[in-house]
């Protein structure tokens, strides 16, 4: 599995760090949602669904944790500890969130409007789903 991770350009100055990211230029769809998570407890980990259409990008903006996805055919855990960098998540892969330092806020810019149906929630009727689509996540390796 490739995983792209995207890393945005600081502008920093005397002053501090500042990110910018515009929809098709440093994200690479139009930005319809943006949602974030915080305050999440101790050995929580969220997610267990994928997105049949769905496609978004992670930014651990402080702190940290982690992110396991899974096309199917293979698992990989992608830290997310950087404020400047972003993981592209792509329709179609199954994804869990866990490791969350006490501090963590993890941002997500979406591709879609929330839709409860664009939610592919078991694990078998996900591995069913890909074999069936065969459209996976396109990335390249760290
Ligand atoms: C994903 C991962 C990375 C809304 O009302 N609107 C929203 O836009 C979202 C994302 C959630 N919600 C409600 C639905 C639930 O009652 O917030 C509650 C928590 O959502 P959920 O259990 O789906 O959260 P996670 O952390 O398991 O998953 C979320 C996203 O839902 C999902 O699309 O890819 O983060």
């Amino acid at each position: 599995m490739q995983v792209v991770k995207y890393v945005f350009q600081p502008h920093g100055d005397e002053r501090g760090q500042l990110v910018a990211l515009e929809e098709f230029k440093d994200i690479p769809f139009r930005i319809k949602r943006v949602y974030y998570m915080y305050d999440t407890g101790k050995g929580v980990t969220r997610g267990y669904h994928a997105h049949k259409s769905l496609k978004q990008i992670l930014i651990c903006i402080h702190g940290s944790c982690k992110i396991r996805l899974d096309n199917g055919k293979e698992k990989k855990v992608i830290p997310l500890e950087k404020p400047y960098e972003g993981l592209y998540v792509s329709n179609a892969m199954w994804r869990e969130m866990f490791d969350f330092s006490p501090d963590a806020v993890l941002m997500v810019l979406a591709s879609e409007l929330y839709d409860e149906s664009d939610y592919i929630r078991n694990y078998d009727e996900f591995l069913e789903y890909v074999k069936n689509c065969g459209d996976t996540v396109a990335a390249e390796s760290e």
